[in-house]
């Protein structure tokens, strides 16, 4: 018994260090997302997903900065994975942080002005967003329009501060690892995910 302990200890810790990203408290049962649409106005859910790796990220398509980066990388990461015929395996899923903004017309322009075709878009009502930032430990904070200058204009923005983070849930529905802050690392996800695809 006593070795089966260690055995397992050994295996679990091996396997956490394995993964590129932020382990800590992973792997833990992805929280189930209730109530929400993707792009295509069907209900969303984890698991129409099963067998496919996840790659979770969080944010609103107003954002001036943070967001852009993020899905920038992460075409990078569809590039890459796609290159390695994986195409299929796995699923970018951007969830909103801002009921008010993304409605189902804004967030398919979006997607189709910047080439995120195979990214799922995830929005919905408020308090059912709020249950998902909660459960996903993303701080959003609506702070409305905003005046900014960039040279000699003035443009209004919208802005919500919020987390930047992506989550990474293996085939079988468990966080296994996260990325946290803007600039991702595109070899390390890229490495990950086709490690947990081929798992
Ligand atoms: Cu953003």
């Amino acid at each position: 018994m006593k070795k089966a302990i260690l055995f397992l200890t050994i295996f679990i810790f091996s396997f956490s260090f394995a993964l590129e990203g932020s382990v800590k408290g992973f792997p833990k049962k992805a929280p189930e997302i209730k109530n929400l649409i993707t792009d295509e106005g069907k209900p969303f859910s984890l698991k129409n997903y099963k067998g496919k790796v996840l790659i979770l990220t969080y944010g609103y398509t107003h954002c001036p900065h943070v967001c852009p980066t993020i899905l920038a990388y992460l075409k990078q990461v569809e590039t890459e994975l796609n290159k390695k015929g994986l195409k299929g395996k796995y699923k970018i899923i951007f969830i909103s942080v801002d009921p008010k903004g993304d409605t189902l017309e804004r967030v398919r322009k979006y997607k189709k002005e910047h080439g995120f075709d195979d990214f799922v878009f995830v929005i919905g009502k408020k308090e059912d967003l709020e249950k998902v930032w909660k459960d996903y430990k993303i701080y959003v904070k609506d702070k409305g329009i905003m005046t900014m200058k960039h040279g000699n204009m003035i443009m209004k923005h919208r802005m919500i501060d919020h987390t930047a983070k992506v989550t990474i849930i293996d085939k079988d529905g468990n966080i296994v690892e996260e990325f946290l802050g803007m600039y991702l690392p595109v070899d390390s996800i890229v490495k990950d995910v086709e490690k947990l695809i081929k798992e």
